[in-house]
């Protein structure tokens, strides 16, 4: 696994954060170092993937990186006649997934999907992973997403929603932020590059508060939903249709 040394130099330019190769090829030890939660939401689809997933539906990942989600989901699938469908904006990301996949060997089928996951068609899902991904997604669009999210879902089926959260309250949301530079530097990110990735990710990252991304649910039409993890700013929630 590369190292991210990717804002450790003032000389690489500052500008607005991109899923592109440069990225690409640092993502899996930057996403481990960088979020609290990961491992365990990976853990979390590979049990939904056992729990949830039946037979002749359908497993979408959309924003799937490299594809890890998709591949925890697909080594606990027992069902039979299942699709995962992975979807993601950056072709450098869907690259590297396909090499991920075909390295895993035989399984369950997996549509690698080139596209904007807000104009995508949900359906006969039993399984939808939206693992860091909404908080890309502008704001006003993320209400219609979730809402077809929950029409693509069968009765039962499960949505996996992880996000980096702000938290309203300024005093709380200043120690959540602190707390999450504290396991940066833990993980031998520096000052330099926690402040540019910071700033790199200004109006690229937009994080919900708790309270809205439960009134998304509840717009969205979704029957059950609640967080099942927090660790600093980043949170995890399971909605059922
Ligand atoms: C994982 N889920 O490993 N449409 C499609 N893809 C998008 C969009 C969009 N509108 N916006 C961002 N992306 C993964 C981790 S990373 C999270 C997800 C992070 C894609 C983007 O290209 C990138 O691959 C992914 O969403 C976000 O479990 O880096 O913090």
């Amino acid at each position: 696994m590369k190292k991210d040394t990717l804002f450790a130099t003032a000389a690489t330019p500052d500008r607005p954060f991109e899923f592109n190769q440069a990225v690409v090829d640092v993502f899996a030890d930057m996403i481990d170092r960088s979020v609290p939660i990961y491992r365990q939401t990976l853990e979390m689809v590979g049990w939904l993937g056992n729990r949830v997933v039946s037979d002749s539906t359908r497993v979408y990942d959309l924003g799937c990186s490299e594809g890890a989600a998709l591949l925890a989901a697909r080594s606990h699938v027992n069902a039979s006649n299942v699709t995962l469908v992975g979807v993601d904006s950056s072709a450098a990301m869907l690259a590297s997934a396909r090499r991920h996949i075909d390295a895993a060997g035989a399984g369950p089928a997996v549509e690698l999907v080139d596209g904007d996951i807000a104009d995508v068609d949900v359906s006969h899902a039993s399984l939808v992973i939206l693992n860091f991904t909404l908080q890309f997604v502008t704001p006003p669009r993320r209400d219609a997403l979730l809402r077809r999210i929950r029409d693509g879902l069968l009765p039962g089926g499960a949505l996996l929603l992880s996000e980096k959260i702000h938290a309203s309250a300024p005093q709380v949301d200043a120690v959540l932020i602190e707390r999450h530079e504290d396991f940066k530097r833990r993980n031998a990110y520096s000052e330099l590059e926690i402040a540019r990735k910071r700033a790199s990710l200004d109006n690229v990252l937009i994080p919900d508060t708790p309270a809205e991304l439960a009134a998304r649910l509840d717009r969205a039409g979704f029957g059950a939903h609640g967080v099942w993890l927090q660790e600093h700013n980043f949170l995890s929630m399971l909605a059922f249709r």
